[in-house]
């Protein structure tokens, strides 16, 4: 390394019959794009090996068709046709030095098999627990069944090392598999063989582990993936139980990977937890065994991973998150270039793509998902084109990137910020209750222009339309931002409510730049479902205001379901003793009443309200571009070809839709749009089957 503090980071470690060359270890992680896309996932997981991942691992991959998780799109083993889109990962990641581990998943009584129909099955007779309540229940498994289980996941071993993989999982964490069901009690009240004692609810474990060894353990490392707690108290799997099963067969894996569990605890936003929060319940783990441990926590400092592997609680830095935010973390560690690391900002949007089965994203990392669709590589950006010159007005999120990525180009940049910060919104979102780390998104990017000569940044700059005409830049990006409205047009109302004049009403805009409401009892109307109604709830709570939140969904701020903070959110909103009503519009504003209708009967409801915050949508701030646009015969002349407005200017949506915004542009400028088949990405076509006589099939 260039900084020999680091050095420890990169010795290699052995792992069963393998050797890791550094301590950098991607975890099993999701994508959204699994069997649907396999050429997309093999170039993205290649591109976390060449940014120095020593060991890179797939997602949960179905081992056999009597689990699956439709909805949810993940890799398949079910047969040996699986194998080539496996074996296409697998290369990716050999080629540039590093490991290949699968993880092994039977969903059990955690899917509904709606792909497969068949009868879900699991240690007992309980409803499916999905995420979404299916009215389905997995009948409970006997020994026979038992018995072809284990055979199943000896075909699966099998058939991933002929696919090439070095490491094998055995995946017994999360509460999603069969194997944690058998773990807990929770699940597990057999009388057999395989419940009530440790030994016995790990009989299967045990088994299963032994098995794999005894048929690849020569060959492959066989990690065992296992949840330390479940923080459901003695009501579920908890750290000293788990210890004592680790105990029970401690040297038998190649290697303990240790998380929390249910995913939701294991993932959690920075909103909700801190870098290395899963710290106590890894540590004492290592005493435990010989074989070495992986442990997770949104490590992005690397003082903090050498600390970790000082103290002996780890002999791998274990990541998905921050590998998501930054595949070349490893490398520039390595290097010494600390100011390059794009650290994760914890939003759970990468989460959010496996929950609404789409390819996966990332707010700090643009091109993450996009390196075989587009062509991005988080790291290179090809040369620039023929324009000479472009301006960049806003240095929000999508600006930022913009200027950034147009500036590692080679264009002569000019970034215009109205404000005396770089940033924009995530400036402001970041001074909000729990989203500090957001600030990362400007941080980065700030560090990045810092070292482009060909980017020049004014502050206090609010150019008007002749501004604009008279910089005479080739290309205009307008990157302006948006404001939050103040007329209750949303989701639900599509048209602005009737507000009685002189009622006080404010948006989160407002509340940012620091407008407090007037009085005590303030209603939150949120009709935008994302964070922001459930934070600003919380910092009017915190500032000791009475908060009546209304929402016309079930629950609060509920499209978090998609990054699994909704539980945490009303959690924190009822402990801080916001009143939550469900199902409820706000129909008009009144001076000191806030009237709302129940969702199904129109029943109508008065809430006291000094004042209503209504978080509903964002208006662009398009100003600009329209005046812009009303001067258009006037552009030729002031040399400029083209205005675009990007992100928020255009359409408002999250901040990672604003960063891709700017990668986009930056990366399509003086581009051909259509490389192939009229379409601005690429995507994996399923060939027909070459069946003769189809048409009697
Ligand atoms: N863990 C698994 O064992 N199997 C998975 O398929 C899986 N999918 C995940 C998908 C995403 C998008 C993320 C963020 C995490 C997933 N995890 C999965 C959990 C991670 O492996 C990891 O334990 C967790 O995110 C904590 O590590 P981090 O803080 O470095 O992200």
């Amino acid at each position: 390394t260039n900084d020999s503090r680091y050095d420890i980071l990169f010795e290699p470690v052995q792992i069963g019959p393998k050797t890791a060359r550094n301590r950098f270890y991607q975890v099993p992680h999701c994508n959204g794009m699994g069997y649907r896309d396999p050429t997309a996932l093999a170039h993205m997981r290649g591109v976390k090996a060449e940014g120095g991942w020593a060991v890179v691992c797939s997602e949960q991959v179905e081992f056999h068709y009597s689990s699956d998780i439709t909805p949810f799109i993940e890799l398949r083993l079910w047969d040996d046709r699986d194998i080539p889109a496996l074996s296409r990962m697998v290369d990716k990641i050999h080629q540039h030095g590093s490991l290949a581990g699968i993880e092994l998943a039977y969903n059990g009584m955690n899917g509904p098999n709606l792909y497969s129909r068949e009868v879900p099955m699991g240690p007992a007779h309980l409803p499916v627990a999905t995420f979404t309540y299916d009215p389905v229940q997995a009948r409970r498994m006997d020994l026979q069944d038992i018995r072809n289980l284990r055979q199943w996941h000896l075909a699966a071993v099998r058939r991933a090392r002929r696919a090439g993989f070095d490491l094998i999982y055995v995946y017994a964490a999360h509460s999603l598999g069969f194997l944690h069901h058998f773990l807990s009690r929770r699940f597990n009240e057999r009388t057999d063989e395989y419940g009530g004692s440790l030994e016995n609810r790990i009989r299967l474990l045990r088994e299963i582990t032994e098995e794999t060894k005894d048929a690849v353990g020569d060959v492959c490392a066989i990690p065992v993936r296992i949840s330390v707690d479940e923080l459901l108290g003695e009501g579920g799997l908890y750290k000293e139980e788990v210890e004592d099963m680790i105990g029970l067969i401690a040297d038998l894996p190649d290697l303990w990977d240790v998380t929390l569990a249910g995913w939701e605890n294991d993932s959690r936003t920075s909103r909700f937890s801190e870098e290395g929060a899963q710290e106590p319940f890894i540590s004492g783990i290592k005493r435990l065994t010989s074989k070495p441990v992986v442990g997770v926590g949104r490590y992005t400092s690397p003082d903090r991973m050498v600390s970790l592997v000082k103290k002996g609680i780890v002999d791998f830095i274990g990541a998905a998150r921050p590998s998501i935010a930054d595949p070349f973390l490893p490398n520039k560690i390595r290097e010494g270039r600390f100011d390059d690391i794009r650290e994760c900002i914890g939003c759970n949007i990468c989460v959010s793509g496996d929950f609404t089965q789409s390819p996966i994203r990332c707010t700090q990392n643009p091109s993450m998902g996009e390196e075989w669709r587009k062509g991005w590589h988080p790291e290179r950006v090809q040369p620039k084109g023929k324009t000479r010159s472009v301006l960049v007005v806003g240095a929000g999120p999508a600006g930022l990137e913009a200027a950034h990525v147009l500036g590692k180009r080679g264009y002569d940049v000019t970034l215009a910020e109205a404000g005396t910060q770089l940033g924009g919104r995530v400036i402001a979102e970041a001074k909000l209750p729990g989203l500090s780390a957001w600030s990362r998104v400007a941080d980065y990017r700030r560090m990045q222009l810092q070292k482009l000569k060909n980017v020049e940044i004014f502050f206090d700059s609010r150019l008007q339309a002749a501004d604009v005409l008279e910089f005479g830049c080739p290309r205009v990006v307008l990157a302006t931002g948006a404001r939050w409205r103040t007329d209750g047009a949303g989701h639900f109302h599509t048209r602005s409510i009737p507000i009685a004049q002189g009622a006080c009403v404010l948006s989160p805009s407002e509340i940012m730049e620091g407008r407090m409401p007037a009085g005590r009892e303030v209603v939150v109307w949120d009709d935008d479902h994302y964070y922001m109604g459930g934070v600003i709830a919380e910092l009017l709570a915190e500032k000791n205001y009475e908060v009546a939140y209304l929402t016309p969904a079930s629950e609060a701020s509920t499209w978090t379901r998609n990054t699994m903070e909704q539980h945490f959110i009303q959690k924190r909103m009822l402990e801080k003793g916001i009143a939550i009503h469900s199902f409820q519009v706000l129909e008009k504003i009144e001076l000191g009443v806030a009237v709302g209708a129940c969702v199904f009967t129109g029943r109508q409801t008065r809430f006291m309200a000094d004042a209503v915050v209504l978080v509903t949508a964002r208006l662009p701030n398009e100003q600009l571009a329209l005046d812009l646009l009303a001067c258009r015969e006037a552009w030729a002349d002031a040399g400029i070809e083209d205005v675009t407005a990007i992100g928020d200017a255009l359409a408002p949506a999250t901040i990672a839709h604003a960063t891709y915004a700017g990668q986009r542009y930056a990366r399509m400028l003086d581009e051909d749009l259509m490389p192939e088949g009229g379409l601005p990405f690429r995507r994996e076509i399923t060939e027909l089957l070459p069946m003769i006589d189809w048409k009697k099939t």
